[in-house]
């Protein structure tokens, strides 16, 4: 039987700003009628490559980025379009929107399209078409259901697909994919306009006058049954552990607050790790791909209670579907059905609003008697460079701290983890760089550090998003290259906080030219490349199967000097003493990108059994 759910809290989960756009009393060109639902939509900037198909969509963002509207992004390639589109929506919380052209550019677009369906995140994919009375006679880049069909290939990886066929459709169908790509689960969307379609005139509608306030104010429900029946498991449990999932970052500093309520540890997924403080003494580390033995430690240790939070258990984020993780003792909180289906094997499923549900929680804490709060870690401890978190143990503490040239890729983690100041955003790449950062990444980031420290959100230097994560990743999909283009658009989306994207070579050499854009924008992302001149993750995966050598060499490329050629300051680093010499304070005040040429020892064995076990290649 479906629950009841209740609303407690109508106050609006969005900070979408308020629409500007006026509809005219008289017809305007459909492109114009696109814009103007964006920008009630709170769009800021659509990133995306031109086209002879999407033209009248460009003039329209021509003159709506002369009266302050939603302005383009020009990206080089149309994946590393979605990336940013991608990154934008994660870091604000708003939508991501991507504009491509017909045929190549809209296939071209897949890629990231995907990557946003397999993580949930919210975003409208707009292609060109031919104009409709070309369909079938062979249409320069035709991709109507006579040619290319991409309406019907972007089904397969959105949530709502559509072709526009008539200019009466225009704002309904923006409406409809807007809301579809905000609603619950988050996803992308995809609308195809043919060119002849988007010139047409056409009178506003009221079919867009309520989106401001469709997007902006979202109900906070909750099955207050079951959230009784959590709370019941917490008050008789002696050993709780939560786990927690990057979809619980609205909830996350509520969280913390049961966690010193309830004397919990924690422990997260890999890509939930930034949503918290690594230093915090409650956690135990990251379960999953790159995780910690410690992790592993605090399940195997047999709590009584595993409370997960926001997680749809993927195979990188549960261990390869850990036994130790998914069975009896564990309870399920989530907003999304989609990840409630995932453990059909706990013994109890929340269903709801995660914030509100841990609001309930912590109102109606009754501790047994005898039971002792976790005293709240101080703000003021943390922020003072205290040796790392003990409990958190490390696969090779010593690369850790090596002074060794070539410069191990630990050692590196440590110096980006002391370098950069508490609001930066890291990304890390598919590959290596993935694994390096879950493992070794623990920048001083104060999230959770005592009830009377501001909320991550409400630090100088951070965007108010309810979303924000100190290390993002695409734990699902894991294409090269997404922490490239994502991190341009998080660093559109935030201009206040320095961005890091960890990358690889491989990564680098698949989708580097979108440093121009960041570079044309503007932006501040450091762009460090873990330069092995080889596709490292599989040259690893291949040594620890013992399989055929093959296919992981790449070119010594120097991408200092390549970056030099695009304008872009480089520096090479070898060796730890190397970046010693490099003046970080310069580089976080240059409005524009700086790349990090890392000669990383290749030699260096990531912590990556766990995907061998559940590939095959290793016996488990
Ligand atoms: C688009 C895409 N192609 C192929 C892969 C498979 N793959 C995963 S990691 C990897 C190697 C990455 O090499 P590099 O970017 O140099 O990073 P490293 O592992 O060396 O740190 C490959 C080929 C992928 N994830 N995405």
């Amino acid at each position: 039987m479906r629950p009841k759910l209740s609303s407690l809290v109508s106050a609006s989960e969005n900070d979408v700003a308020a629409p500007v756009a006026v509809a005219p009393s008289v017809p305007w060109e459909a492109a114009e009628l696109i814009g103007s639902c964006l920008e009630k939509a709170g769009v800021e900037y659509v990133f995306g490559v031109p086209g002879g198909a999407v033209e009248p969509i460009y003039n329209a963002l021509a003159r709506s980025a002369r009266r302050g509207g939603p302005r383009p992004v020009v990206a080089r390639h149309e994946a590393g379009a979605a990336f940013m589109a991608d990154g934008y929506a994660r870091e604000t919380g708003r939508l991501g929107v991507c504009v491509t052209t017909s045929g190549p550019g809209a296939t071209n677009l897949i890629t990231g399209i995907a990557c946003a369906h397999a993580s949930g995140v919210p975003l409208l994919a707009i292609t060109g078409q031919s104009a409709l009375p070309s369909f079938g006679k062979g249409a320069l880049q035709e991709s109507s259901c006579t040619g290319v069909d991409i309406v019907g290939m972007f089904a397969h990886c959105t949530r709502y697909s559509s072709l526009v066929s008539h200019v009466d459709q225009v704002e309904t169908k923006v409406v409809s994919a807007i809301l579809h790509a905000l609603g619950n689960p988050h996803g992308p969307t995809h609308l195809s306009f043919p060119v002849d379609i988007l010139r047409s005139l056409v009178l506003p509608t009221s079919a867009s006058d309520r989106l401001s306030a469709l997007v902006r104010d979202r109900p906070c429900l909750v099955d207050e049954r079951t959230v009784a029946a959590l709370q019941a498991e917490m008050v008789a449990a002696s050993q709780i552990v939560f786990f927690i999932g990057d979809g619980a970052s609205e909830a996350v500093d509520s969280i913390m607050t049961l966690v010193e309520l309830t004397g919990a540890s924690f422990i997260t997924t890999p890509d939930a790790k930034g949503l918290i403080n690594p230093h915090h003494d409650a956690y135990r580390g990251v379960f999953g791909f790159g995780g910690h033995a410690s992790a592993e430690q605090a399940l195997a240790a047999d709590p009584d209670l595993v409370v997960a939070f926001g997680t749809g258990f993927g195979e990188l984020a549960s261990g390869g579907w850990s036994k130790s993780l998914m069975n009896r003792s564990l309870v399920h909180v989530d907003d999304s059905e989609e990840n409630l289906i995932r453990s059909p094997m706990a013994k109890l499923h929340v269903r709801g609003h995660m914030r509100t549900i841990c609001h309930k929680l912590i109102a109606s804490w009754r501790p047994k008697s005898g039971h002792v709060s976790r005293r709240a870690p101080s703000a003021s401890t943390s922020a003072s460079r205290a040796p790392r978190n003990s409990r958190v143990t490390l696969q090779a503490p010593d690369r850790y701290d090596s002074d060794a040239s070539p410069i191990k890729p630990q050692r590196l983690m440590k110096e980006l983890s002391a370098r950069f100041p508490p609001s930066t955003r890291f990304l890390a790449d598919a590959g290596n760089s993935l694994i390096w950062a879950t493992h070794y990444l623990e920048p001083w980031n104060r999230r959770g550090m005592g009830p009377r420290v501001r909320p991550l959100s409400a630090v100088a230097g951070e965007r108010r998003s309810g979303t924000s994560s100190w290390l993002r990743m695409a734990l699902e999909f894991a294409p090269m290259g997404w922490a490239i283009g994502a991190s341009v658009g998080i660093a559109r989306g935030n201009p206040l906080a320095p961005v890091v994207c960890i990358t690889g070579d491989g990564s680098y050499l698949m989708s580097g030219q979108e440093i121009t854009t960041a570079a044309e924008e503007g932006l501040p992302v450091i762009f460090v490349i873990l330069n092995d001149h080889a596709y490292g993750m599989v040259m690893h995966g291949q040594r620890l199967a013992g399989a055929e050598p093959i296919a992981y060499e790449l070119t010594h490329v120097d991408f200092r000097r390549m970056a030099e050629s695009m304008g872009v300051p480089g520096h090479v680093i070898e060796s730890p003493s190397d970046i010693e010499h490099i003046d970080f304070a310069i580089m976080l005040a240059r409005k524009g990108p700086t790349l990090l040429d890392v000669r990383i020892d290749r030699d260096e064995v990531p912590p990556m059994i766990l995907r061998l076990k559940t590939l095959g290649s290793l016996s488990a």
